[in-house]
């Protein structure tokens, strides 16, 4: 970490924190309640390394008071939380359940009292299992279904949510849920999943136009991006042009208007007359998720796949092993002003975070100082962004809590709140009031 003193941010900069509903509410079976995919994925045996669900995860559904309580020390001015959709519309359809919505109500009630934003995404994975029994994603109808769920959601919260993002990381829940299988729904399809992709987008347009009828707040989407690091030999830059089609411009060149770019998997007999523009509806935020970039490098004869995927030397490295590159966020930054220029929205990184072995020493403190490098050299990349025209204007740092890591289960550690989950104690660490210092300058 650098001791030099952070430069300041433009007045209004939105300083917060990230969590998803299945990674941290556990309660899966009160109040009506439907099965998502992510119930039923993670009951099957293998999928998840320690074996464990998130029918507990941090039990945040009953200690969501004491949450926000974090949430007000920590002095952040906005909360970037998911609403459960089966929660909602246990089937994926029909009239909102109320008594999934009060919870919601209440959390937001909270956070406005505490002078917190609250920020909704409404997808980030966990579809009603009964949707994904009719084809899921895979599925044009699940489109409109989504766009229902956001009308019934934001008739009830939309006088209070401040942002709303309709998708989380859609790159992610194609690639991982539906290209590789590690991710629910546990599909295989490698670039035959791209129906995920198109019908994810639609969704999020028919969701925009949902939200304009029920809410004057802004409306985004979040997507994960990772700079491209071509691992040089020859070949590596088609490698690494049709990876970073893939990755960095399929779910943004047709939000912007650009139509699907040359990428691996995109079937143009899926996408139906109308659908780009559906698509294109104008958004105020684009959300950046961001972890780290992506060494490439061109395939090995005969692989299914156009590029490998391959560990980038140099780098300090996380718990999960990803590479600690700041630098990549700024690229990021650049690449995405540099590429969508005049048509690029306002731009909010709304995860930035990291995975380390964490655990109380004797006196109970939690000091975890490789958290807090990570989080200055990252915040710096933004200032510098800033700094050369990107207009960025919040940094969200995953997470809150440590919490239900997917596939990974209980075992990697990305909060600034430290849980302990046999007694769902929460215990702040050093990182936190890092950050705490941070956001009151
Ligand atoms: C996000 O996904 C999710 O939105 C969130 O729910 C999750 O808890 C959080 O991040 C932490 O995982 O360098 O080749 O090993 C992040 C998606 C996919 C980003 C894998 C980092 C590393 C690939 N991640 N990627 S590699």
């Amino acid at each position: 970490m650098t001791t030099a003193p952070m430069p300041d941010f433009p007045a209004g900069f939105r300083w917060g924190v990230s969590t998803s509903a299945y990674q941290i509410e556990g309660a899966t079976t009160v109040d009506g309640r439907g099965p998502s995919i992510w119930d039923t994925f993670a009951r099957e045996p293998g999928r998840i390394v320690d074996g464990s669900t998130g029918d507990e995860a941090c039990d945040h559904h009953h200690r969501y008071a004491e949450d926000t309580a974090l949430l007000a020390g920590l002095g952040v001015s906005a909360y970037r939380f998911s609403i459960s959709w089966p929660r909602i519309q246990p089937t994926g359809a029909g009239p909102a359940l109320t008594a999934g919505l009060d919870f919601y109500d209440r959390l937001v009630d909270g956070l406005l009292a505490a002078g917190v934003d609250p920020v909704a995404t409404l997808f980030h994975w966990d579809l009603p299992q009964a949707l994904e029994d009719a084809g899921g994603w895979l599925n044009r109808d699940t489109a409109a279904r989504f766009a229902e769920y956001a009308d019934v959601t934001a008739a009830r919260l939309g006088d209070r949510v401040k942002l709303w993002i309709t998708l989380n990381e859609p790159f992610i829940h194609m690639s991982l849920g539906h290209g590789m299988g590690v991710h629910a729904p546990g599909r295989v399809l490698l670039f035959d999943a791209f129906p995920v992709a198109h019908h994810q987008l639609l969704g999020h347009g028919l969701a925009v136009a949902a939200l304009r009828a029920r809410t004057a707040s802004p409306v985004a989407i979040a997507n994960n991006y990772s700079p491209v690091r071509p691992a040089g030999d020859s070949d590596v830059d088609r490698a690494a042009a049709a990876y970073d089609a893939l990755h960095n411009r399929l779910f943004t060149d047709p939000l912007l208007g650009l139509g699907y770019p040359d990428a691996p998997g995109v079937d143009p007999t899926v996408v139906r007359d109308g659908d780009l523009d559906v698509i294109a509806a104008p958004i105020e935020v684009l959300g950046v998720n961001y972890y780290n970039p992506t060494g490439i490098r061109a395939p090995e004869e005969g692989s299914p796949l156009p590029f490998e995927i391959v560990p980038l030397d140099g780098y300090p490295r996380t718990a999960f092993d990803w590479p600690v590159a700041p630098d990549g966020l700024r690229e990021l930054l650049l690449q995405l002003r540099d590429r969508y220029g005049d048509a690029l929205p306002e731009i909010q990184v709304t995860e930035s975070g990291c995975a380390y072995d964490d655990a109380p020493d004797a006196q109970g403190r939690v000091d975890d100082p490789e958290r807090i490098a990570y989080l200055d050299g990252h915040v710096r990349a933004v200032h510098e962004a800033i700094g050369a025209g990107v207009p960025v204007t919040g940094y969200f740092v995953w997470s809150l809590l440590d919490n239900w890591e997917w596939a990974e289960g209980f075992t990697k550690r990305f909060g600034l709140v430290h849980v302990d989950y046999p007694t769902q104690r929460r215990t702040p660490k050093s990182s936190y009031a890092w950050f705490r210092d941070l956001v009151r300058r």
